[in-house]
C-alpha cells in the first residue's frame, strides 16, 4: 500500500535523520519491503536516507529479525574498523530514533519502519551486462560471508524457517495445486509437471547436509544481484544490502541464487523464453569471485556443487513465483496479472538451460575448484 508523501516526512522525523526534510519518494525494485528515499537539506547540501517499511506479513518476528541485523552489521563493522576502516560504506548503518538508540519504529497504524545511511557512489543492477560485475558482486558475497565465520554472538534467529528447504517449497506447491483457490492450475499444467518432475533436484543441498556433508555457516540467504551495491567508478563490490534472511543457512544457497540471477540474459519476469541461454561465462566469473571472497573456506563437496547449485536455486524460485500465482500473488509484489507466472516460466526456462548446459559449467570451472 503506498505511503502519502507527507506522512512519510512525518515517519522519517521520527529517525536521526539531520538537517530539512525536503521529500520521500518510492525507491528500488525489491518484491518484499516498500523502500523510500528521503532527501534532507543539510547545510544547502543534499543527504539521503533510505526508509523502509519491513512487510510483516512475510517477516513475523520483525524485532527478531532487527537483532540479527544490528548484531550482524555491528560485528562486521568492528572488523572493518580494526582493520582501519573507521566510517565505511562497506556495511549497512541503521539510523536510530531520534528519541532513543532502538533502530526501528514498530507502531500499530503505521507499521513497522527502520531507516539506513543511503550508499552513495554505488548502486544495484537488476540485470548485469558484464562478467566484472559478476566477478564483484559473487566476491562481496564471499566477503560477507567470510566477515560473519567467525561471529560468535546470541545465536541468529530463524525469520523465515525453512527457507532454503527446497522439498517443502515443492510440497507448498503441491498444496497449492490440490487447493487451487483460483482455478488458475489449468493455465499452467506444464509447469506445475516440469516443477514435478524435479523432486530429486529439490532434495540435493537439503539431502548433503542431513548426511553432514556439508556444513551450516551465517549466510545472506537472498544473494540476488541487485542486493549487493557496486561502485559507480570502479565497479568493485562495495556493501551487501538487504540481511532480512541473514541467519544459518547454506553458502551453496548463495551460490546458486547469484547463479540464477547473473546467468539469466533476460529480466527474471521476461515473457520471451526463445531467447534463454544461460550464460557460462558469467557462472565462471561468479565461480570465481566467490571463491576469492570467501577466501578458501568452500570444502571440495561443495566447490563440486556449484553447478547443481545454480539449477535448484532456480528451480527452488521458480516454484515459489509459480506457488504465489496460483495462491494469487500475495507474496512477491506484482505489478500485471499474471506477472509471477512469467516470472515462473522465466526461472524454469532458465533451469532448463542450465541443465543442458551441465558439463560444460563443470569443464569451466574444473581450474578453478
Ligand atoms: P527488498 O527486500 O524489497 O528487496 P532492499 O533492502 O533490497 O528491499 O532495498 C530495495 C533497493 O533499495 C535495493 O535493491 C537497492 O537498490 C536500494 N537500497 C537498499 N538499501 C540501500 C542503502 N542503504 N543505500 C542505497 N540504496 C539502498
Ligand atoms: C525476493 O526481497 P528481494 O526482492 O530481494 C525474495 C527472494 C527471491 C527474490 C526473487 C524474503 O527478494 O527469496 O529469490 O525475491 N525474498 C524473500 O526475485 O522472500
Ligand atoms: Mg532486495
Amino acid at each position: 500500500m503506498p505511503v502519502d508523501a507527507s506522512l512519510l516526512l512525518d515517519i522519517a522525523r521520527r529517525f536521526q535523520v539531520l538537517g530539512d526534510l525536503l521529500s520521500a519518494v518510492p525507491y528500488g525494485t525489491g518484491h518484499i519491503n516498500d523502500t523510500y528515499v528521503v532527501t534532507c537539506d543539510q547545510a544547502g547540501e543534499p543527504v539521503r536516507y533510505l526508509l523502509q517499511r519491513l512487510n510483516t506479513k512475510i517477516f513475523k518476528t520483525p524485532r527478531g529479525l532487527m537483532k540479527n541485523i544490528e548484531e550482524v552489521t555491528g560485528h562486521i563493522r568492528g572488523k572493518l574498523k580494526r582493520q582501519g576502516e573507521p566510517f565505511t560504506r562497506r556495511v549497512l548503518t541503521l539510523v536510530p530514533l531520534a528519541d532513543s538508540g532502538v533502530c526501528f519504529l514498530d507502531d500499530p497504524e503505521l507499521g513497522f519502519w527502520r531507516c539506513y545511511l543511503f550508499i552513495e557512489g554505488a548502486r544495484t543492477y537488476d540485470v548485469i551486462e558484464r562478467v566484472e560485475q559478476a566477478f564483484e558482486a559473487a566476491k562481496a558475497f564471499g566477503a560477507f560471508q567470510s566477515l560473519l565465520a567467525d561471529y560468535e554472538g546470541p545465536s541468529l534467529h530463524e525469520t523465515i524457517p525453512d527457507f532454503h528447504h527446497t522439498p517443502k517449497r515443492l510440497a507448498a506447491l503441491k498444496a497449492a495445486v490440490a487447493e487451487d483457490p483460483l482455478g488458475r492450475a489449468r493455465d499452467c499444467e506444464a509447469d506445475i509437471l516440469f516443477a514435478l518432475e524435479r523432486a530429486p533436484l529439490a532434495g540435493r543441498l537439503v539431502g548433503l547436509q542431513a548426511e553432514g556433508a556439508i556444513p551450516e555457516r551465517i549466510t545472506h540467504n537472498d544473494t540476488k544481484l541487485n542486493n549487493v551495491m557496486l561502485d559507480d567508478a570502479t565497479g568493485a563490490g562495495v556493501c551487501v544490502i538487504d540481511l532480512d534472511t541473514v541467519m544459518p543457512g547454506l553458502s551453496l544457497c548463495d551460490f546458486g541464487d547469484m547463479v540464477r540471477t547473473a546467468c539469466n540474459p533476460l529480466a527474471e519476469d521476461d515473457p520471451d523464453t526463445s531467447r534463454m541461454v544461460a550464460r557460462g561465462d558469467m557462472f565462471e566469473a561468479l565461480a570465481s569471485g566467490y571463491l576469492q571472497g570467501t577466501g578458501g573456506a568452500l570444502l571440495p563437496v561443495e566447490r563440486e556443487h556449484l553447478v547443481v547449485a545454480g539449477q535448484l536455486l532456480t528451480y527452488e524460485c521458480g516454484t515459489r513465483f509459480l506457488t504465489d500465482y496460483l495462491l494469487g500473488d500475495t507474496y512477491f509484489r506484482t505489478h500485471r496479472p499474471a506477472q509471477n507466472l512469467d516470472r515462473a516460466r522465466n526461472q524454469f526456462a532458465l533451469v532448463r538451460s542450465l541443465e543442458s548446459q551441465e558439463e560444460a559449467f563443470m569443464g569451466r570451472i574444473r581450474n578453478l575448484v
